[in-house]
């Protein structure tokens, strides 16, 4: 990026943010907000958790370094942020119905539709073409832009916080008073001066801490992954070991996966703030192939061919068939005793890569266990009060 718009005092720049939120609105951002590029006193928590070897082996976060904090070292000429989010809880989302139907498969809801990272580059393409129309109609004023979704880059949830769109919670991600946490972000750098936005204590906008005395999120963490406030250990959340890592899953989280076969929502479910989500209006959210309510067998059934052509669209694809076929496996194991599974688990085992049969032996014995025991212990009493405390507090979803 080059910028040879700033400070020129022909431009209002004012009115130019009232156009960017407006055009925000139109392209179906829930919120929008802009701030600088400091995150300089993010620096030494983002160091000490790739010190402390929280990232796994996602070698993307590290090989940046502090760069992720710095994003005028990644494009070069950056001084704002255009920070958006986008609500993504489906209509209905059947949390507690799944979780407590341990032969069904829960998958995170974010991923139940298309995969959000296209739809939002798209769209924050978009607004930065729009925003470039503006300058050149100006003549000759040049203006750059680069968009960003989920991109490893950049840390997005310390600088929405900077754009007023809500606080970083204790499980780590960002909140909102009146949307709670079922949102995507994304941002746009740009090389203008816009002025940043004012946060707002009481319209929501709040750099304040507002999770209180609460701990819900770290107390009802399954693997016990938010290993102190504002700090999850990747290598122990199931949201890492299911989707992010391609490894075996270590023995011992095994069983306290559940049922969750793609990613978790355990700390969002739990967290009072997400009274206040709001549903999703988008129909690429809403859940496609029954996958909000579907068995594990009838998934475990599927072909690789049949599971890439299915999932076309889909950010669990991205995983590949061999970790999918993994976490089904594991959830297979951890599901009451049932014949059918033990024959479908034996089915597969001769065909089966030599990764996922280490997996489906385990699940396998997990099975035979339970024959003799005729129950699973492992997190029982958690989650039902997890499921409790969802029948309770999002009236829409029990
Ligand atoms: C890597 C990653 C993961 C990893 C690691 C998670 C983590 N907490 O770091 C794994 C695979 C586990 C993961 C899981 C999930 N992820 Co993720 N993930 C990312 C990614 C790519 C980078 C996050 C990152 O930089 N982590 C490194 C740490 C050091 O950064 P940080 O948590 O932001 O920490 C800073 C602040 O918290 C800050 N801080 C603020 N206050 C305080 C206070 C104290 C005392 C301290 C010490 C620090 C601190 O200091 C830190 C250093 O800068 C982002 C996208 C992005 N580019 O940002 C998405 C992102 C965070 N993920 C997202 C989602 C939706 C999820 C899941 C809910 C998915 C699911 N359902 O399974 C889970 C939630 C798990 C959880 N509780 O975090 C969304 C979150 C949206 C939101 N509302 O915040 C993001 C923003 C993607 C997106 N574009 O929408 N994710
Ligand atoms: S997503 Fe699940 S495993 Fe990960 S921190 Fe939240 S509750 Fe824990
Ligand atoms: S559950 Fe409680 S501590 Fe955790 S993010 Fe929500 S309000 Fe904060």
């Amino acid at each position: 990026m080059t910028n040879t718009t700033t400070n020129n005092p022909a431009i209002n720049y004012p009115a130019l943010v009232e156009k960017i939120k407006c055009w925000g609105k139109e392209l179906g951002f829930s919120q929008l907000g802009i701030t600088d590029i400091d995150l300089s006193k993010h620096e030494q928590a983002l160091e000490q958790w790739l010190a402390n070897n929280y990232h796994g082996n996602m070698d993307y976060m590290a090989r940046h370094g502090l760069m992720r904090a710095r994003p005028a070292e990644l494009e070069l000429g950056t001084i704002r942020a255009i920070s958006v989010r986008l609500d993504y809880l489906p209509t209905e989302a059947k949390c507690a119905q799944i979780l407590k139907s341990k032969d069904h498969a829960y998958i995170s809801r974010y991923a139940l539709g298309r995969d959000y990272h296209k739809l939002m580059r798209k769209r924050l393409q978009q607004l930065g073409k729009k925003i470039t129309a503006y300058f050149e109609d100006l003549q000759g004023e040049d203006f750059n832009f680069r968009p960003f979704v989920d991109s490893a880059p950049i840390l997005e949830r310390p600088l929405a916080e900077k754009a007023g769109l809500g606080w970083v919670g204790k499980h780590s991600l960002l909140l909102n008073k009146e949307a709670g946490s079922w949102f995507f972000l994304g941002e746009l750098l740009v090389d203008i001066p816009l002025p940043v936005s004012v946060v707002d204590i009481k319209n929501n906008n709040t750099t304040g801490n507002d999770c209180g005395s609460c701990v819900a999120c770290i107390k009802i963490c399954p693997t016990k992954a938010i290993v102190e406030p504002y700090v999850v250990d990747a290598r122990r959340c199931i949201s890492y070991f299911t989707i992010e890592s391609p490894d075996p899953i270590p023995l011992e989280l095994r069983p306290l996966m559940g049922n969750r076969i793609y990613g978790c929502d355990d700390c969002q479910l739990i967290c009072p703030w997400n009274k206040y989500a709001k549903l999703s209006l988008e129909n690429d959210f809403q859940a496609r192939h029954h996958l909000d309510e579907i068995t594990l067998l009838e998934l475990f059934s599927w072909s690789e061919d049949y599971f890439l052509e299915t999932l076309q669209g889909s950010p669990i694809r991205r995983i590949g068939f061999q970790s999918w076929q993994r976490n089904i496996a594991v959830a297979l194991g951890n599901a009451s005793f049932d014949t059918n599974i033990v024959a479908a688990l034996e089915h597969k085992l001769t065909t089966s890569s030599a990764m996922v049969a280490e997996h489906i032996q385990w699940a396998l014995s997990q099975q035979n266990q339970q024959k003799l025991n005729d129950h699973n212990n492992a997190n029982t009493r958690l989650n039902a009060r997890l499921i409790r405390s969802i029948e309770r507090g999002l009236p829409r979803d029990a």
